[in-house]
């Protein structure tokens, strides 16, 4: 068996001296946009960071090899195959391991990989949750239960109105995940800065929530903490268009039976395609706005 992580040679030096490091996913790149703009736009999340001044490691299976810090030529696969390659969460990892594929990995997968690289931030869109219907359904996604256990930060526009928010918040208030606003009082969903939910904890600095995560660790608190960063309001779109999207997309799923993994992409695709693209700018610009805020906290972290 190969180490269990392979981490560029850049970022190993980074972490060796200390210096910030932002951990990426990549199932955003496969299963969350569609080619080219998600090979553009995972290029330009990368430059972000380094604009910020620090490391961005994006985090991916390539041949069964769970990699944090890719080439660009890895990253023009990835995109180019999109949701040929396996959508990789917690429980996909042993089976592409030994299976020696490929894995985009999911917020959870992408939290497991950081955290053996020894990365504690990272930057996303959006995270994965309770979906609506989960009485029937019980599709809780594996990302929640990944907050609760392992020590990675992630960085997010909160969750998009295709999961029971409500529901989603109760979840980590039970797992005991910390939730963070990041100047803002209200947890965002994701196209838009309102949800009409409260967020309990209120930081409007980078050093301010490195301090919180300092904490949790250092009292030996295992887990994740959320960070929920609005949409600029420049990028915002109109959300009745948006709104009604996401129901039209929701309704096809249900006719259709789609379940399991497989839910997430098709609603992600579906509202890409009902908006025209739209909801795909959107999406972008508050990638690029998460990158730069991990960046700056990574940054805050490293100088504690
Ligand atoms: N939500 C988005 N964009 C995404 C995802 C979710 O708005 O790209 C992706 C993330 O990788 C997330 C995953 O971790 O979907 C969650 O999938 P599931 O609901 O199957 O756990
Ligand atoms: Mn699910």
């Amino acid at each position: 068996m190969p180490s269990l992580i392979q981490t560029s040679t850049e970022v190993a030096e980074a972490l060796a001296t200390n210096q910030a490091v932002v951990a990426l996913e990549s199932t955003i790149i496969t299963h969350g946009m569609p080619y080219p703009q998600n090979l553009e736009t995972a290029l330009r999340v990368e430059e972000t960071v380094r604009e910020q001044g620090a490391v961005p490691a994006t985090i991916a299976m390539v041949d069964g090899i769970g990699r944090a810090g890719l080439v660009r030529a890895e990253l023009e696969t990835l995109a180019k195959l999109g949701p040929q390659v396996t959508k990789c969460s917690r429980r996909d990892i042993p089976y592409l391991i030994s299976q020696k594929k490929h894995g985009a990995t999911t917020v959870a997968a992408t939290m497991i990989l950081a955290a053996k690289a020894g990365i504690s931030i990272f930057a996303t869109g959006g995270i994965g949750g309770v979906h609506p219907g989960v009485a029937d359904t019980w599709d809780i996604s594996a990302d929640l239960q990944e907050l609760a256990q392992t020590n990675v930060a992630v960085v997010c526009a909160g969750a998009k109105s295709i999961l029971d928010l409500p529901k989603t918040l109760e979840y980590l208030e039970t797992v005991g995940v910390p939730v963070i606003g990041y100047q803002t009082e209200e947890f965002p969903a994701f196209f838009t800065r309102r949800s009409g939910l409260k967020v309990e904890i209120n930081l409007n600095s980078p050093s301010d929530i490195a301090r919180l995560l300092r904490a949790k660790w250092d009292f030996g608190l295992q887990g994740g903490v959320l960070v929920a960063n609005p949409i600029p309001l420049a990028s915002e779109p109109d959300y009745a268009h948006l709104e009604k999207a996401i129901k039209t997309a929701q309704a096809q799923a249900q006719e259709q039976r789609i379940q399991g993994k497989a839910l997430t992409p098709f609603l992600l695709d579906r509202i890409e395609k009902e908006t025209q693209g739209e909801s795909l700018k959107a999406n972008i610009q508050l990638v690029l706005n998460n990158a730069r805020l991990a960046a700056k906290i990574a940054r805050a972290y490293a100088q504690l």
